[in-house]
């Protein structure tokens, strides 16, 4: 599914974000910057060891933030590292902290004159946070943003299993952008 927002694009589709070849991946990365398992094990594994070596240096991040790096093996020339809310952690706070995490993703992607980004639907595995609570909370932050930001072209989410997808779609349905073919 693909909306336009303003002059930009959000679209959904069903995959791995490992294998995107826009210009910056969203990582669903943990304070420590230091890997893991899910959509960062993923990464890494992809991308080779220079990017655990490069995020050592960056000395973490806290939740509702983020961190860029290069994509090295990817075809992603970089790699935007957010870290969301651990859902039972934050309580009240988790749909504020998961907004701030795409948002900050997406400051990051401005200042570094990057046009497309594709996201995993932070949160929602190891994390804990329900999915169809996630979902609208995710995409109005990214709405949001391209309003005033149409110098990012594409923000495409990566969504790993039907269910995920499916949660995702109807809520982008809710928020009744027009349906771009
Ligand atoms: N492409 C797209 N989505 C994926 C992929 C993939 N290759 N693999 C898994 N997903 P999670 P979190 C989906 O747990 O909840 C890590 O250990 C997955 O099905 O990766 O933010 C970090 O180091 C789910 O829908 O991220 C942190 O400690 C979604 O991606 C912690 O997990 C997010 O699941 C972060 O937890």
């Amino acid at each position: 599914m693909k909306v336009k927002v303003g002059e930009s694009i959000l679209e959904l589709v069903q995959g791995d974000i490992t294998q995107q070849d826009t210009e910056a991946i969203v990582n669903a990365a943990n304070p420590s910057l230091l890997g893991g398992g899910g959509v960062d094990g993923a990464i890494h594994r992809a991308a080779g060891p220079e990017l655990l070596e490069e995020c050592k240096t960056l000395g973490g991040c806290a939740p509702g933030d983020a961190k860029i790096t290069k994509g090295y093996r990817l075809k992603a020339k970089y790699v935007i590292h957010a870290v969301g809310p651990i859902y039972k952690k934050e309580g009240a706070r988790a749909p504020e902290v998961l907004a701030s995490a795409y948002r900050r993703s997406l400051e990051l992607a401005s200042e570094h004159g990057i046009r497309t980004v594709a996201f995993p639907s932070l949160s929602t595995g190891a994390y804990g946070y329900p999915v169809k609570e996630a979902a609208p909370v995710a995409l109005k932050a990214v709405a949001d943003y391209l309003k005033g930001h149409p110098e990012i072209e594409l923000v495409r989410f990566v969504l790993y299993d039907s269910k995920t997808y499916q949660a995702y779609e109807e809520a982008l349905r809710g928020l009744g952008f027009p349906e771009f073919c």
